[in-house]
């Protein structure tokens, strides 16, 4: 451009930027920012990982896009220094306005022996409207959490002026490659299967900006050669908490089935047409409590048999069953059996039952047996020689250091990922917490001061070892769940974000190199093959969006990624 032109032209485009300026500072309206303190914690015992967790989901369900933003606990946490909490509605507005923010939130958590109040105030800054105060009481700690929702809820409702469980309309599809293209549009021509039977599957989508959007993706700073973001698949989301889901070929027919369960149900469903098509459900019995769910032809017939990990009763007796297709009907072929049990990919095997016992006093009372399908029952094998503490569900097989050896890769009792040596050696720990689970066993606690509580003893999540990216080199997959997380027996628990991760070795430690976009809420299982039948794998998880209480709803989805592929040879 020529001086001339540029002399000319400039006036002309400093008033275009101007307008833009002005109109756009017009037409934005300012989303009130809203400053949550920790919440103080009245209790004999230690309990601060509550006020984290209560900040959390407080955080996460107030949040709106570009309407309500929560300001970040960095920002808050040096303004707070010096002030002791709960602070007077006036030290509040100071707060406030030093951090340019509309309302600010704080109160305190009581424990009286078993019961629990949850005091909370909404302080508006500029004194508009009056100071709000919402009190509640929950009898024991198990119904913290859905009061926590409730206060959300309200708050929600009057202060920000939203309505609770307000589902977003969906905006524009992004392209997706293949299948994957436009899922919100298949909705009106057969979501049917899933919004059948017990649990309907509500008849929105999720608001896509909770949608994840791309399959397993390189890790910052983590070279991406070899690795192809493809896209993923989410369901519409059932009213229920799906605790568990495998993937096989239950009836035969060499194509892939979903089969997932939530507390009392037990759904079977394929993906057919870019939906999930309901195969067979069935609800299970009042005192059933489904814990678990894998899939696998263990009796080598052709046709994956499901197993249910059940417990029955107040005193949680093992009474898990299995479950195959007679041609007309899912029969059970073992019933009322004393085993957890769990399926694992061995190494030059392929899929082996895995199974251990509990008692009266010991959650995990015997060693971990392989079972084998012997005389029309599931026997116990031979023995695994695992290390201490380790239980049947969180653990894998295979060479994770990538050095020709077996190795054990487990979970330990803080969620830390652990390599051991065949002879159960420690190789190595990581420092960060990985997996992450909301299935509990109750477990009696004999801790001085306890009253007879029963804690919550988590499940570690499943653990793979493979090489997802088919570069030569296994890597260990896991979920990751974050979210505040109290002592192991502790009964307040609450994840906000989930996403699976891949981990490779490196000569000293294992570190991520690939993970998929996050999930809201928490996945609570997953697992790799073939969900759509198109000769790939993905890995498939389950995400439990919102865990709610009958009057609040709970909502899961059923979400697929394509693995990454090998890049082309150049
Ligand atoms: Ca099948
Ligand atoms: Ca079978
Ligand atoms: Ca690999
Ligand atoms: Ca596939």
């Amino acid at each position: 451009m020529n001086d001339r032109l540029q002399k000319v032209l400039f006036p002309f485009v400093l008033v275009v930027f101007l307008i833009m300026v002005s109109t756009g500072q017009v037409m934005a309206e300012k989303p009130s920012r809203v400053v949550i303190l920790p919440y103080e914690i009245n209790a004999e015992r230690d309990l601060s990982f509550i006020s984290e967790g209560i900040v959390d989901m407080l955080s996460s369900r107030l949040a709106w896009e570009n309407r309500v933003l929560v300001v970040p606990e960095e920002e808050i946490k040096g303004a707070i220094k010096d002030m002791s909490l709960p602070p007077s509605e006036e030290a509040a507005r100071d707060l406030g306005i030093k951090l340019q923010a509309s309302h600010v939130l704080f109160g305190s958590v009581t424990v009286f022996g078993k019961s629990v109040s949850l005091d909370s105030k909404v302080v508006d800054v500029y004194e508009t409207t009056p100071t709000l105060t919402f009190s509640s009481q929950a009898a024991e700690m198990d119904d913290l959490i859905p009061k926590v929702d409730l206060l959300a809820d309200e708050i929600n409702e009057k202060v920000f002026g939203r309505q609770p469980e307000r589902i977003e309309q969906p905006a524009q599809a992004p392209e997706r490659p293949s299948i994957y293209a436009h899922p919100e549009s298949l909705l009106g021509a057969g979501a049917g299967g899933a919004a059948a039977g017990g649990a309907a599957a509500e008849q929105q989508w999720a608001p896509t900006a909770a949608a994840p959007t791309g399959g397993f993706a390189a890790v910052g700073g983590v070279p991406t050669t070899g690795m192809a973001v493809e896209g993923s698949w989410k369901s519409p989301s059932y009213k229920t908490v799906i605790k568990g889901m495998a993937l096989g070929d239950v009836d035969g027919d060499n194509r892939t089935e979903v089969v997932f369960i939530s507390e009392d149900h037990i759904y079977v469903q394929r993906f057919e047409n870019a939906s999930l098509r309901k195969i067979w459900e069935k609800d299970g019995k009042r005192y059933q409590n489904f814990l678990a769910v894998d899939v696998a032809d263990i009796n080598r017939n052709g046709r994956a048999e499901i197993f249910v990990t059940n417990v029955e009763g107040s005193g949680q007796r093992l009474a898990s069953f299995v479950l195959e297709w007679d041609g007309t009907d899912f029969k059970q072929v073992s019933k009322d059996s004393p085993w957890y049990y769990r399926v694992k990919d061995v190494p030059g095997r392929g899929e082996v039952l895995y199974g251990q016992k509990r008692n009266v006093n010991d959650l995990f009372a015997s060693d971990v047996y392989e079972l084998t399908w012997q005389n029309g029952e599931y026997d116990s094998g031979e023995r695994l020689n695992l290390p201490k503490r380790v239980n049947v569900f969180g653990f894998a097989l295979g060479d994770a250091m990538n050095n020709g050896q077996e190795s054990i890769v487990a979970y330990d009792e803080a969620d830390k990922i652990a390599v051991y040596n065949m002879s159960g050696e420690e190789q190595w720990k990581s420092d960060d917490r990985f997996g992450g689970s909301m299935n509990y066993l109750e477990y009696p606690m004999h801790q001085e001061g306890s009253r007879g509580d029963t804690g919550h003893f988590y499940l570690p999540q499943r653990i793979f070892v493979m090489d997802v990216n088919k570069d030569g080199q296994n890597e260990v997959i896991v979920s990751h769940n974050k979210g505040s997380v109290g002592t192991l027996l502790a009964r307040f628990r609450h994840f906000s974000s989930g996403r699976i991760v891949s981990l490779i070795w490196s000569r000293f430690e294992l570190y991520p190199n690939l993970q998929t976009p996050g999930v809201k809420g928490y996945i609570s299982d997953y697992d790799i093959g073939d969900f759509d039948n198109d000769g790939k794998n993905e890995v498939v998880v389950a995400e439990v969006a919102k865990q709610g209480t009958l009057v609040t709803g709970s909502r899961s989805s059923i979400i697929g990624y394509e693995l990454p592929q090998p890049a082309p040879v150049q």
